[in-house]
Parts: structure tokens; sequence; C-alpha cells
């Protein structure tokens, strides 16, 4: 295995004997084989695109939920990815007898039959393989990106919205990945994907919005009630929705964990009486807080965790949707027209101990591009008055490594005058430090999960408008972001195609870039890594 996707990779270089994830060589030589099947696929659909055919939507939808399934610790599955590859090879298929004729491209054309042949070729189509550790890095930049933008795609196109626009642009991507392309090429490739980016995040907006209404300021509670209960993690409004639907009235209480957390913001949850909060913090901190939590956790996406032996819960654990884990139960994806039938974790809850409390009080949020703009005359008046004198975006995501107590230490750190703008689960390390609010604004204004990073660029944009400023860099905004997984990276390359400059970007910058791309970053964008506090401090408020 050669795996480096995320900001943990072993020595900050890749895995390659088992993830720091818990992601085993097998499954990880799997996925790379899975990708690359859908570069074949992906080769043949853009030909039928070129000559005006049309491609099911099936196909588009695979594809999406292909690239998803690989994301850091979202599926550990492995029989779940070998089922993947057969279905590519049938779709593939499928797809070439559109065609009328068999493209050259390898990765149109294997074949594997047994698991032995698909460990031997996968070891032989990741990254490695290729050579120029720019054209490497790129490439990377491009899939990971994608991987990142097919959930955001996925979680829209679950509430019935769907774009030939990102589906066909996904297909191109994919597909020029196994072209020799130059380096300059692929940058134009890497922008692009960025474009794209944004374009999902607005339309998960525009999805989340139109079917759950506008966040708005909440104070979301985050102790514990004396009722049995199911905690759902991950980011999928739409089984959010039919969870609480069909725990209404039986007696069972839900709670978020981690990246739902913004759940807790959106009107059409926040009537159910039984919606009682968020349970504990970010992923990294699942074992201990799962173990505690007594009932069902039902996971609609990544970040798992993989159970030690010391931990009891396989047995209340359940994924959907591209989520995958071994030995938990896995609640299929609801008929056309119907909903997912959750009754089995609402039976399993009824008989389990409530929660144990980790903590009481609670924590506000809701800060999405509508909350804002309705703050925006306060928002405006406080920063001509000088009472803000800078906003500091600290979106992104949690790790579990030490080196990221930086981020708290850093929200402490800032002047009484300052605001953090966060989405994403990197609001963990300091989103219940009470940093007091400035007339009336809290001093942290949480937008929701990462894909709400969106909304931290309408804010910005809006803003821009408002102070009559011909560029985004010069509004008082700072940007210092943490990253973890793949949904980061396509939530950086939206903001770079934005035109955001002097990112900063930790607690690592990606072990996938090579020195040459790295430079190129710090040259056009002027992205920078972290350094101390004190020296940092002194870098944004220079
Ligand atoms: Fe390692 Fe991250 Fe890849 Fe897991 S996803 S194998 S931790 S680089
Ligand atoms: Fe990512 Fe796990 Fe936090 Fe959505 S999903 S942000 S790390």
């Amino acid at each position: 295995m050669y795996c480096n996707q995320c900001q943990e990779a072993a020595k900050g270089y890749a895995c390659t004997s088992v993830g720091v994830c818990g992601k085993g060589n097998d499954l990880s030589n799997l996925m790379d084989l899975l990708i690359y099947s859908l570069e074949g696929i992906s080769l043949y659909a853009q030909e039928l695109r070129g000559k005006g055919e049309n491609i099911d939507p099936k196909v588009d939808r695979f594809i999406m939920e292909g690239l998803f399934s690989t994301i850091t610790n979202a599926n550990f599955n492995d029989d779940v990815i070998e089922g993947k590859i057969r279905e590519a090879l049938e779709i593939r298929e499928n797809l070439k007898n559109q065609l009328g004729r068999e493209l050259s491209h390898p990765s149109a054309t294997f074949t594997v039959k047994t698991r032995e042949e698909m460990d031997q070729l996968s070891s032989q189509v990741g990254f490695l393989s290729i050579e120029n550790e720019d054209v490497r890095a790129l490439k990377s930049l491009v899939v990971f990106g994608l991987k990142g933008l097919a959930a955001y795609y996925e979680h829209a196109n679950n509430l019935g919205h769907s774009s030939d626009e990102l589906s066909s642009f996904m297909e191109e991507a994919l597909a020029k990945v196994t072209m020799d392309l130059s380096v300059d090429e692929l940058i134009g490739l890497v922008l692009k994907t960025g474009e794209h980016g944004v374009n999902a995040m607005a339309l998960l907006d525009k999805a989340n919005t139109s079917a759950y209404g506008n966040p708005e300021i909440t104070k979301v509670n985050i102790g514990t009630r004396n009722n049995p209960a199911i905690l759902i993690s991950g980011h999928d409004l739409k089984d959010m929705e039919e969870l609480l639907k069909q725990t209404d009235g039986t007696g069972v209480d839900v709670y978020t964990h981690s990246e739902m957390l913004p759940a807790n913001y959106y009107p059409a949850f926040k009537k159910y009486e039984h919606f009682v909060g968020n349970y504990g913090g970010s992923w990294w901190s699942q074992n201990d807080e799962f173990e505690a939590f007594n009932g069902p956790i039902l996971f609609t996406t990544n970040c798992i965790v993989p159970l030690k032996s010391k931990h009891t819960y396989l047995d209340r654990l359940y994924t959907t949707g591209s989520s995958g884990y071994p030995g938990a139960t896995h609640i299929a994806d609801r008929p056309a027209g119907g909903a997912k039938d959750f009754s089995q974790i609402i039976e399993q809850a009824k008989k389990c101990a409530p929660p144990t409390q980790l903590e009481e009080g609670e924590i506000v949020g809701g800060f999405a591009h509508n909350q804002v703009m309705a703050l925006a005359d306060k928002v405006v008046d406080a920063v001509k008055s000088g009472a803000i004198k800078k906003f500091f975006v600290m979106a992104g995501c949690d790790g579990r490594f030490k080196e990221r107590n930086y981020y708290t230490e850093f929200a402490e750190a800032l002047p009484q005058d300052t605001v953090i703008l966060t989405a994403g689960c990197a609001k963990y390390r300091y989103n219940k430090l009470n940093l007091g609010d400035i007339g009336g604004i809290p001093r942290v204004l949480d937008a929701g999960q990462c894909n709400d990073s969106y909304s931290l660029a309408v804010i910005a944009l809006k803003l821009k408008e408002v102070f009559g400023l011909e560029d985004i860099n010069d509004l008082p905004i700072a940007y210092n972001i943490a990253w973890y997984e793949q949904k980061a990276v396509i939530v950086l390359l939206a903001l770079l195609f934005l035109g955001v400059k002097n990112i900063h970007l930790g607690p690592t910058l990606p072990a996938f870039l090579s020195p040459n791309v790295a430079d190129v970053l710090v040259k056009n964008f002027g992205i920078a890594g972290i350094g101390t506090v004190e020296d940092d401090m002194k870098i944004f408020l220079g």
C-alpha cells in the first residue's frame, strides 16, 4: 500500500504497511484499483458525452459513491470495495457496448476475476506508478479534491439535486488523470477542480437549506437526558431527517456527534422535542465517547475510528451510505421514493441504558450565510467602529495528534477585537472555550459542517461588496485553516479558485505535495504552513 491522502500520513510521507487511520494494506490496494476502474469508466463516459450521448445517471451516481467510499476512514470493509470493483467492470462493459468499441488505455481494458488478481494489479496502478513526482502530486491533488467533491455531491443528490455539469466534470477529470498532461495543464485542472468544488458546495447548500430551512443562531445542549438514545454522526442531513421522523414518539432520544452537530441549527430539525443536542467532541475522540453513550451509533459518512479490543460497542455500531465497517450493521439504501429503514436501530436503542453524561452546558452556532447576513448591519458597524479588527477563518478538520493543541492556543491568544469564523470539525478545538462576544456578536461564529465553508466564502464576498473593495484579499480576514481528510482538500481548492490568498494550512502541509508543487502554491497563492502561536500571531496581526 501507498497512501498519503490525509494529514496523518505516516511520518509525513505515506502509510506503507498499515494506515494510521486503521486502513489495512489490502483495503488500500483495493481502493487504488477502484479509483483506477472509475478512471476507465470515465474514459468511456467522456467519449460518449463527446458524441452527444447521454450517460445513465446510475453511472454518475456510481462514480460519486465510488470516490466517496475511498475517503479517509469512511469505509473499512474490503468486501464492499471488492464488490464495487466488480460492479465497475460491468458498468464499463455496458459503456463500451454503448460506444461500440474498446478504448485503449489499460484502465479501460483490464479484467480481474479473483481477489488475488485484484491484489496483484492494484499494486501497479496506485499513485506510486506515476514516476514524475510533480505530476504525481498534481494528479493526487485532483483525485483527492474529487473525493471531497463527490462526498458533497452525494449528500445533495440524496436530497434530489443533481448537476450534469458536476458529473461530467468528475468524469473529465478522472479521464484526464490517465493522460500525459503537462504540469501547466495539470495546474489548470487543479483550479478547475476547485471551481467545481464551489459549485458542489453551492448545490449542497441549496439542497440542505431548501429542504430544512436556513441555519439560525442556536444554543445546542451538550448535556444528556435520562432516556435511551441514538447517536448520529457524519454529514448526511437526509439520514438525519429520516432518523428524527422514525424516532419521534418512540421514547428514544437523538443526539449528534462531531460533524452532525450543525443539524441542531436547522429549523426543520429543531422542532423535534426528542432531538436533545450534541454529545462529545470531534471524530477522533469517538472510541471512549461511544463506549459511554450506551446506545446505538449511526455513521452516515466518515470519520470512523476502528475499535480496539477493549471496546464493546461493535454490536451498537451502524453504518449507511458510503460508510462501512466490518462487523457493524449496514443500513441499506432507501428504495426509490421511500425512506431508509432505521427500525432495527430504534428497537436496539429501546433496550439500552441512557447515555452517560460527559459534560453539561451549551455551545452556540448557526452562523451560515443567511444568519450572518441578517446581522450584516451589526457586523459592518462593528468593523467600521473598530470593535472588530479582524476575522480569522479557522475552518477545516480536527485530528488526533497533539500538535493540534496549536489551534486551541491560537484561539485563546487572539485579541478580544477579533472574531473566528469556523466550519467543519476544526471547531472542537475552541468551541467550548467561552471566548465571549463583541457587542452581542459571539467571537466564534460556526457556519456548520466543512461543506458550509461555502457560507464563509459567501460572507466574504458579501463583505467585499459592502465595503466596496476590488479584491477579496483586501478584507480584514485571515485564513488559518486546519485539514485532515479530502473534504478539506476540495475546500482548499475552492478557496484558491475564488482567489483567496495567503492561506495558512496546518498542522502540516500535505505529504502528497512535491517540493516543486508546494513551491507553486507558495509563490502563486501565498500558501504557508503554521509556526508557533507567538510567531504566527505576529504574522497575522503584523
Ligand atoms: Fe494513512 Fe491517511 Fe491514507 Fe489512512 S487515509 S492510510 S492515515 S494517509
Ligand atoms: Fe472531515 Fe472527519 Fe472533520 Fe467534515 S469529516 S470535517 S475530519
